[in-house]
């Protein structure tokens, strides 16, 4: 059985998402329009931003201010066990050091520094367990990658929107030619699978790995990159890397809480935004009070599941003050309330 792989996870109960990469430049503005809707991390896809315009935010990318050990602390002093964080996301740009792709932290941006590296070693130092989210099938910046939601719609404007819109329904989603120079399976072999690898080989024990978005997966696809996995023997995975085939090991209700009839046995993670994004906007101020957030976590401890609650740090490398504030609240409550 998986019970000893699972362990520590089932006894966690809260862990930190960390939603963070070159969209944390525009910050849900994209030429003076503000994203309606939807998350900031979503930005080049809703207003079909071209591929090289999208990657000269990559330019502005330089978290000088980027403290991986302070990230760390405030995670466990709010109590939280694990960390998972977006190693890669939709936009393809990965905050590591990757030789698959030059749309990564140490080729396009000033900061030319892998940014897992210095988490990794304070995850080791303060006891946390660290994870990687990795964006396998979605990818709109390496070529071949695939694409979800191929129409533009109301809130997320693009001054060339009726052009783009045509063009993306002729092209599967596709918003630049840019983005159609490799095959799906060719993104696969050529960036998904050896970044995986990469992620799963340079930095010592992975906890989790957190697939997203099966857009276009083969089986083929899938078991390619479920057979690495075997480089870390203890990982846990979620369920999204291919439904329904690929189950992993865990469900991730997602901005929910189950009740109590929607549960079937299988362990369980919701994950959650403070506000009302994952990637960082700069103008979401709709943030959950403590009381409401600390409720969720004991909801969600007394069904059995697991909260991911979410933080979108600034292009800068700093969490947003709100958030920062959220911590500290939710920390004192579980230094009455919470266990060791
Ligand atoms: C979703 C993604 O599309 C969002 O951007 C976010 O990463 C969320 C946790 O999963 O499906």
């Amino acid at each position: 059985t998986n019970d000893a792989r699972m362990k520590w996870w089932r006894e966690a109960r809260f862990g930190m998402f960390i939603h963070w990469g070159v969209y944390a430049v525009p910050a849900g503005t994209y030429k003076g329009f503000p994203m309606a809707r939807g998350g900031g991390e979503w930005i080049m896809n809703r207003s079909k931003i071209p591929v090289a315009e999208y990657q000269a935010y990559a330019k502005q990318f330089n978290p000088v201010k980027y403290n991986a050990e302070d990230w760390v602390k405030m995670a466990k002093d709010a109590g939280m066990k694990y960390i998972v964080i977006t190693a890669k996301h939709h936009d393809g740009f990965a905050l590591f050091n990757s030789k698959a792709s030059k749309w990564d932290i140490t080729d396009a941006t000033p900061y030319g520094k892998d940014l897992l590296t210095p988490l990794v070693a304070a995850c080791k130092k303060h006891g946390i367990k660290l994870g990687f989210y990795y964006s396998q099938a979605q990818d709109w910046n390496n070529p071949g990658g695939s694409v979800a939601r191929k129409e533009m719609r109301e809130g997320w404007p693009n001054p060339d929107s009726a052009k783009v819109d045509a063009y993306t329904k002729a092209n599967n989603g596709h918003f630049d030619p840019a983005q159609m120079t490799q095959t799906f399976d060719q993104y696969i072999d050529n960036v998904a699978v050896p970044q995986v690898k990469e992620l799963l080989t340079n930095y010592g024990e992975v906890a989790v790995l957190w697939w997203d978005t099966p857009t276009n997966m083969t089986d083929d696809a899938a078991t390619k990159l479920q057979a690495q996995l075997k480089l870390q023997p203890n990982i846990i995975t979620n369920d999204r890397l291919k439904r329904p085939n690929f189950q992993g090991d865990y469900k991730t209700p997602e901005q929910k809480i189950p009740n109590l009839s929607e549960l079937d046995g299988r362990d369980w993670e919701t994950c959650m935004t403070m506000n009302g994004t994952w990637g960082y906007k700069s103008y979401d101020h709709n943030w959950k009070s403590v009381s409401t957030m600390v409720r969720n976590l004991v909801d969600i401890a007394s069904k059995g599941g697991n909260y991911l609650l979410n933080v979108g740090p600034t292009a800068e490398g700093e969490f947003p003050a709100e958030s920062i504030q959220s911590l500290k609240g939710i920390g004192e409550w579980m230094k009455v309330n919470g266990e060791a």
